[in-house]
């Protein structure tokens, strides 16, 4: 197949899922373009089989806002047509859905029928996309697709109650490269960080107010009163700036290191020994899956998809939303007893390779091609 596959370039939950698609899909003969306005952070082979095209906004004074939408529409106008391309498989609702449902609107003028494929992936149903003033975009980019997928049952959920949804969703979870996300052995990185045998904890994230970090602290500091323990928080992004200043409130600036943004995620991972992901919504926490593959048990909430992954005292422990006390007590539970940390880490690695990239992109595989038969078979009734 030839496919198109806009996304937001950067190291947000969806865009490393759609770049790790897309190289998943290149790998196993598909040519696949990558349509977005930076190379994406995640685009870090080419196989022959992979093409980037960027999406220029050109500025002008009138344009306070640069309207990114329209030049991404006519740019999938063009690459649709020149590349001749199968299918369009657009991620995250705003803008991408709306911009591929007018681009294939100008292509059938033209008599070029392209299917769209939207892929939801958890913010832009769970928060941005019910906000009043992108409501009605958001639910007609969705009905208007040739296929919908989400991410969980609960994102699928989500969608059927916050929008005026009928048409059918297919659920296809996240998934794992469990070679590259496997437990390395790195013990010289290890003793650097822990030279006195501290227990590691660890968060990645986008460092949104969604992903309540704060609450990852405090946890933390719960831990750190019971045993010499350190934090790493990996990623970056508009909370940082909240979370160094309560580090110093709590007094935890020795325990806590800030890594920033990482390429090499699984490095890190590798030397830790207790994931935390207390977010607010999540529509099924792709951060966790690769701590899971790294063999990290999970404490997290029992918000939105991450009950679909973590399973409740077997790789790790749901509390409610801001249950601070609740997840530092299962915390200290957990890493105070080797043996069971060990158990929960062989459980967490067991879990995530029921999400084994070889076993979901095939669903993807079969997904596209019923969206590409009836949506020809719709077409043709169409002009009959
Ligand atoms: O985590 C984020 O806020 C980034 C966001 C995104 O869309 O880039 O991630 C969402 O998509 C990921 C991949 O499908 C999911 O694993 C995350 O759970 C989801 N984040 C939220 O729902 C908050």
């Amino acid at each position: 197949m030839n496919i198109g596959i806009v996304c937001y370039p950067t190291y947000g939950g969806s865009g490393v899922v759609a770049t790790e698609l897309g190289k998943a899909l290149a790998l196993r003969g598909h040519k696949v373009h990558f349509i977005t306005y930076k190379q994406p952070a995640r685009l870090d082979i080419f196989t022959g089989n992979t093409f980037y095209h960027e999406v220029y906004v050109s500025s002008y004074p009138l344009f306070d806002f640069p309207p990114y939408e329209t030049a991404l529409t006519s740019h999938l106008v063009d690459v649709v047509k020149f590349e001749k391309l199968d299918l369009l498989h657009v991620h995250y609702a705003i803008p991408h859905a709306s911009a591929a449902i007018m681009a294939k609107n100008i292509l059938a003028m033209e008599g070029i029928h392209i299917p769209v494929i939207t892929t939801l992936h958890g913010t832009d149903i769970t928060l941005v996309g019910k906000d009043a003033s992108f409501e009605p975009v958001v639910c007609y980019s969705i009905n208007m697709s040739d296929g919908v997928t989400t991410v969980s049952q609960s994102l699928k959920d989500d969608t059927y109650s916050h929008f005026r949804v009928t048409r059918h969703i297919e659920v296809i979870p996240n998934f794992i490269d469990l070679e590259r996300f496997s437990k390395k052995d790195h013990s010289h990185f290890k003793k650097a960080i822990a030279p006195n045998g501290e227990k590691l904890l660890v968060h990645t994230s986008n460092f949104r107010k969604v992903k309540r970090i704060d609450d990852a602290l405090k946890v933390f500091a719960e831990v750190y009163k019971k045993m010499p323990a350190k934090l790493l928080l990996m990623g970056d992004g508009p909370e940082r700036i909240n979370i160094e200043k309560l580090c110093r409130e709590l007094d935890l600036c020795d325990a806590v290191t800030f890594l920033g943004k990482q390429n090499q995620v699984q490095e890190i991972l590798s030397v830790c020994d207790l994931f935390l992901m207390p977010s607010e919504t999540e529509s099924f926490g792709l951060a966790a899956l690769e701590a899971m593959a790294c063999e990290l048990p999970v404490i997290s909430s029992n918000a939105g998809g991450i009950p679909e992954l973590n399973v409740e005292g077997e790789t790790g422990f749901l509390c409610d939303v801001g249950d601070v006390a609740g997840m530092a007590a299962k915390a200290i539970w957990l890493l105070e007893d080797e043996a069971r940390l060990t158990q929960f880490k062989e459980n967490a690695k067991k879990r995530a390779e029921q999400f084994d990239i070889n076993q979901i992109v095939p669903l993807y595989e079969q997904f596209y091609k019923e969206v590409i038969a009836n949506s020809k078979l719709i077409s043709v009734k169409a002009l009959g």
